[in-house]
């Protein structure tokens, strides 16, 4: 085809368009229609509010569609510096009304569905959560995302097409069980399926050496190959027409397959093989803590980091030819260790097919990479057993030894031959099980670490990653963690987004979130208090409805609306929330009527998920249940005290759970949590914490102020030596007492709680509970007294939301961007 010929053939393309879509209501209800009917495949006469909500969704990802080409035209047309963010796990939760809002067409969707007699939120409903993650991490991506996409950096996310997302929790006898989450049983229609877009991934073989022109090369001859195929979901801005892409990567059996298929002549077992490599993008694993070492979790690792690579190296050499350009073009982002097989699988594509010089190629390399740690304390970092790995990626064994070595070497020169700091230091763990420790291989690679808190980088600094300050201090950072006002506000919590903007007399909060501390303007205006706290009420009576319905409980809008909402963990503490509501019980039992007319009645809401091999935790689950069974049916108790279990949270849970709080609970054992972003989302809802000294809630106060929020427990300082002191440490009367009646089967099921109770005995309690506890009963007690003086409890819940700015996923974004990963905002022309 000559110039001429394809000119022509781009005009008649150009003149069938019709410009861009509409989004005036009478277009948009054609559009609904016409997938109804060509999409959908039902008559237009006869749809059900599935399919009404599957044809709305249709018609929202034409329009994302639009505008992901746009902005992916003009970033390649400014050749800015990309970031590549990788992570092993997003939860993006529900996307309808998140895509509408960012889209800026909410009012006319409403008005087109509402002559078409359907309720736009009475279809959101409809949509089923994306479970890609197990829990603030993978939230806290989702939220990054928001912000890179809003913020208009030129960003692309990458991770993993889980078939089964986190499992559903449901509950039967107060017991967890753990249902698959099919979620794409009745289709995604928030993914575009790339099938040409697809790379080969392989695993197992050998290494061979060959020489070539009298050099020795290494050549990885593999034993298996998989084919990862990209699905690509748009992420729209926020009042930008920037729609970045989240790549999601799905396995399916290669073509090579076929060919063995007819030389062995086994074609049934041949097809269950192929089966069987499908399973590499089969189930997200579902602890949030521990790393099990199993082959599954590291072929996953690979397949993801491999068809990565190979994309974003790809698209770089589509305009590049020199790998020396490479850092600064692409920023390469590792979410945590879960994607850092990429320093290994880089440094092969460099040296064995690229055939850069070692030396050469690994300078590259370090300017590339930086990394999130997201992880407290050492023995939660992840290991892989070089067993494992050696047969897997033999060949990236043999790079992740040289490069130990040469950093050994290097070390060696800087250190001298302090033998025990250079096991402590080496990539390499020598022991029982010999593995490779993720999170040095991610800090000797990366030039920048970043915490994810300053008390987490202080943690890091001087105790986790120690060694390795003292050697590289400029490259310890810290970026607090933060959430996005667009889903943490606006989705969820529509009536408190109208107040916002009437108060503050602008929507600019939804992009810069530092102008909620105009609210503090306002604190003393009544007119803005009496509104706020019907939008609070509001929000408690949607909470409440949902409680009823899943658990048969009617609680009252007068109580104080008391949540802990989180994965379920021992360092998380919510057997102290349980203990403290036994307690409550315990002395409301014990009250006489007088004094019980001075209680501040009580809806205590507790929910989150355990890892399924996570006893304790399950113990903990069924405690709660057993507890609430007890006071829910006391009707001696009646309103002044509920107890209810939310089952199976997740982001659309929390998106009704977080608005109707009054009071929130963030109790980690100081020094365990790393960040915590569920307090931000509270925060933001203008919700009371109360909360110890841990993760981000130090910088909370800085923003709030120690009035604003009842903060109790040891300080991080204290926890080491309370440790130390164990069973010389007082525990308060109240506690012995909550742990005797669980103990005689106050609550039922008298054996099977032995064993949680022995984990908070006197000499055993590593997360300090019964140290703890008189003081986070005095904290329950203030919080009790400022609920009495609403005007107060009030000024307070705006002062924390006006103090939420800093916690904006927006200033996280920023700070990565400018300090680490030193990219660019690239705005796609409207
Ligand atoms: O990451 C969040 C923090 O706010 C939390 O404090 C922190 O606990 C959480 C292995 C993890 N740390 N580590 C994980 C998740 C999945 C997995 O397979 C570890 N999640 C956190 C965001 O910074």
């Amino acid at each position: 085809e000559g110039f001429g010929e394809r000119k022509a053939k781009a005009e008649r393309m150009f003149s069938l368009m019709d410009g861009f879509l509409k989004n005036d209501p009478f277009s948009l209800q054609k559009d609904i229609l016409h997938h109804v009917e060509y999409t959908v495949a039902r008559s237009r006469f006869s749809f059900d509010d599935y399919e009404a909500y599957q044809a709305l969704a249709h018609s929202v990802r034409d329009r994302l569609i639009e505008r992901w080409h746009d902005t992916h035209i003009y970033f390649k047309k400014t050749k800015s510096k990309r970031l590549y963010f990788l992570s092993l796990e997003f939860l993006m939760g529900r996307s309808l009304s998140n895509s509408v809002i960012n889209l800026g067409i909410q009012d006319q969707y409403a008005e087109a569905l509402n002559q078409l007699g359907f309720e736009f939120e009475v279809l959101a409903e409809q949509e089923g959560d994306a479970s890609l993650g197990n829990g603030g991490l993978a939230r806290f991506s989702a939220c990054q995302m928001d912000s890179l996409a809003t913020l208009d950096y030129p960003a692309w996310g990458y991770g993993l097409r889980y078939e089964y997302g986190l499992f559903r929790q449901i509950i039967v006898d107060g017991f967890q069980h753990e249902q698959p989450d099919y979620w794409l049983n009745y289709g995604n229609p928030w993914e575009i399926e790339r099938i040409h877009v697809t790379y080969e991934v392989k695993f197992y073989g050998t290494v061979e050496e060959v020489d070539m022109n009298g050099e020795k090369l290494k050549v990885w001859i593999p034993g298996e190959t998989v084919e990862a195929v990209a699905y690509d979901n748009p992420i729209p801005g926020y009042g930008t027409r920037n729609t970045i892409n989240l790549r999601l990567w799905a396995a399916k059996p290669s073509n090579q397959f076929d060919l063995e298929a007819y030389n062995t002549g086994d074609y049934i077992n041949s097809i269950v093989n192929r089966q069987r490599t499908e399973t590499i993008s089969n189930v997200l694993y579902p602890d949030d803590r521990s790393h099990q070492g199993k082959e599954m979790r590291l072929k996953q690792q690979y397949f993801f980091v491999s068809a990565s690579l190979q994309d974003i190296i790809r698209r770089f050499k589509e305009e590049h030819t020199n790998f020396d350009e490479l850092p600064e073009q692409v920023a390469l982002h590792l979410n945590d260790t879960h994607p850092s097989l990429s320093i290994a699988e880089i440094m092969r594509i460099l040296v064995d097919e690229e055939h850069l010089e070692w030396n050469k190629a690994w300078k590259i390399v370090c300017k590339v990479f930086s990394f999130t740690t997201h992880t407290v304390v050492a023995e939660g970092l992840e290991k892989i057993p070089v067993d494992l790995l050696g047969s897997l990626l033999p060949r990236h064994l043999q790079i992740l030894y040289e490069i130990n070595s040469n950093f050994m070497e290097e070390l060696k020169k800087r250190i001298g031959l302090d033998y025990n700091r250079l096991s402590r230091m080496s990539i390499v763990e020598e022991g029982a099980v010999k593995s490779i420790r993720m999170a040095i291989l991610s800090i000797v690679c990366s030039h920048t670490v970043n915490g994810v808190s300053k008390l987490h980088a202080n943690t890091l600094k001087t105790k986790t990653f120690k060694d390795f300050y003292e050697l590289w201090p400029e490259k310890f950072q810290y970026t607090t963690n933060g959430v996005t006002q667009r889903r943490w506000i606006v989705v969820s919590n529509p009536s408190l987004c109208v107040l916002l903007s009437k108060w503050l007399g602008t929507e600019a909060w939804i992009r810069n979130a530092d102008l909620l501390t105009g609210l503090r303007d306002h604190v003393d205006n009544t007119d803005f208090r009496q509104e706020w706290k019907m939008v609070k009420r509001l929000n408690k009576m949607r909470l409440a409805e949902y409680i009823e319905t899943m658990s048969g409980v009617k609680v009252s809008l007068d109580a104080m609306f008391d949540v802990q909402v989180k994965r379920i963990h021992e360092y998380k503490r919510q057997l102290l929330n349980i203990f403290g509501i036994i307690h409550r019980y315990d002395c409301l039992k014990n009250m006489d009527k007088n004094d019980r007319r001075k209680v501040v009645p009580r809806v205590c809401i507790i929910g989150g998920k355990a890892a399924p091999g996570y006893e304790i935790a399950k113990k903990i689950i069924k405690l709660c249940h057993a507890a609430a069974e007890k006071i829910n049916n006391d009707a001696d108790i009646g309103d002044l005290l509920k107890l209810v279990f939310i089952p199976d949270y997740n982001v659309s849970v929390a998106e009704l759970v977080i608005p109707g709080a009054d009071l929130s609970q963030h109790l980690s054992t100081a020094g365990h949590e790393a960040s915590g972003t569920g307090s931000m989302k509270f925060l933001m809802n203008g919700c009371l914490l109360l909360a110890t000294a841990d993760g981000s809630t130090v910088e909370i106060i800085e923003e709030i102020g120690p009035d604003n929020l009842f903060l109790f427990g040891a300080k991080v300082q204290e926890v080491a030596e309370l440790r130390e002191k164990g069973g010389t440490v007082k525990v308060p009367l109240q506690f012995a007492r909550v742990l005797r009646m669980v103990r005689d089967g106050y609550f039922g099921d008298k054996d099977y709680f032995q064993s949680l109770c022995d984990t908070v005995e006197v000499d055993s309690d590593f997360y300090l509970l019964g140290s703890d506890f008189g003081s986070y009963l005095e904290a329950q007690a203030a919080a009790d007294k400022a609920f009495v003086e609403p005007e107060k409890w009030i000024k307070m819940s705006i002062l924390s939301a006006a103090g939420s700015g800093r916690f904006s996923s927006d200033r996280t974004i920023r700070e990565y961007a400018e300090r680490t990963w030193k990219i660019d905002p690239c705005q796609c022309p409207i």
